[in-house]
């Protein structure tokens, strides 16, 4: 029920329905997006929240979710129809106009003092932020969905596309968001403050924890290598992005094996660009350079020449994609599978 089609379900044509029934075990911010066409669909707008309450949510005076989205427009303001093959094979179709999509009404009434739940999102295409808060002073409390064993300092939060994080704190003031990923520091949006209030005085706390696998040693062992871009050798397939040699996804899952298998993947970019690579179907560990287990995520990314060994319990049956959320790169190859069970 994830929406690839080819591997897992057709695509919803137009006037077509298609009913999506799954469980929701884990508590936390996720989000929804087409997966057809999704360097196209989702650039225009076919993605939301998709927010999973805990059974005993910690006390906030606002809950709100907060999506850094850009968009190429043209001279006049429209959505810029143009096609520049160019975006695929680089840093993908960044856009020109940036925001921070604040939800619903609650943000008009936040006073200085009150104590907020920030959801934030990264549903751009290709476009990585680095996320300053200015005015909140708290903790990162989850990362893709998953609570933190301990809360973290608040400091600028790398987002890549696909990728959430959520934010527990107080107001200290307007709270400001910018983004200091690229050569200039950006403006994103703020949440206006009207009137004071005492701040609470109750420690931010960790989340209550979701059901996690029991990692077992790793029973499978793999080397996922990313290849390609512009200026690069070939590989086999249609595109200019590669995973192991192969450009596209292939007709043969990258791994396969028994449901329940505990997997370790080293992930080795091998471009000149920086991609964050998405795993359907499950969460995993980042594992540091002494092979410590890091967050629980699942979607991880990699800096030029940056090599990352996540692990990753297997338990979840079925064939599930595992690619580049940078959705250009995801169109132009960046992408493969593994099948579970
Ligand atoms: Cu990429």
């Amino acid at each position: 029920m994830d929406g690839v089609n080819v591997l897992t379900q057709d695509v919803v044509i137009p006037g077509d329905s298609y009913r999506y029934q799954f469980g929701v075990p884990d508590a936390g911010t996720y989000w929804y997006h087409s997966h057809y066409l999704s360097y196209d669909q989702v650039s225009r707008g076919l993605f939301g929240a998709f927010i999973v309450e805990e059974q005993n949510a910690p006390a906030v005076d606002h809950d709100i979710v907060v999506q850094f989205f850009d968009v190429l427009l043209d001279q006049s303001g429209q959505y810029d129809e143009g096609f520049n093959p160019a975006h695929f094979a680089t840093e993908g179709r960044i856009g020109n106009t940036v925001t921070a999509l604040v939800s619903n009404g609650t943000s008009k009434n936040v006073r200085q003092g009150d104590r907020l739940r920030l959801r934030l999102i990264n549903p751009s295409i290709d476009r990585v932020y680095r996320v300053g808060l200015d005015g909140l002073a708290g903790k990162i409390v989850a990362l893709d969905g998953m609570p933190l064993a301990q809360p973290q300092t608040l400091e600028p939060i790398l987002l890549a596309p696909g990728q959430r994080c959520d934010v527990i704190g107080d107001a200290t003031g307007p709270i400001r968001f910018d983004d200091s990923f690229g050569e200039r520091t950006l403006s994103l949006g703020e949440i206006a403050v009207s009137g004071s209030r005492e701040p609470a005085k109750a420690p931010i706390t960790a989340l209550p924890a979701n059901r996690m696998p029991a990692p077992q040693d790793p029973g499978q062992t793999a080397e996922l290598v990313l290849q390609g871009g512009a200026g690069s050798a070939s590989h086999n397939g249609t595109g200019t992005w590669a995973l192991n040699d192969v450009s596209g996804l292939p007709r043969t899952p990258f791994l396969s094996v028994a449901q329940g298998t505990t997997a370790r993947i080293s992930i080795r970019n091998e471009t000149g660009f920086p991609h964050v690579m998405h795993l359907h179907g499950h969460h995993f560990w980042e594992l540091d350079a002494a092979g410590e287990a890091g967050p629980y995520r699942d979607s991880t990314y990699l800096d030029t020449g940056e090599t990352r060994d996540i692990l990753v319990v297997l338990d979840n049956p079925g064939s599930w994609m595992l690619h580049c959320h940078m959705l250009s790169h995801q169109a132009d190859g960046m992408a493969t599978w593994i099948r579970v069970g």
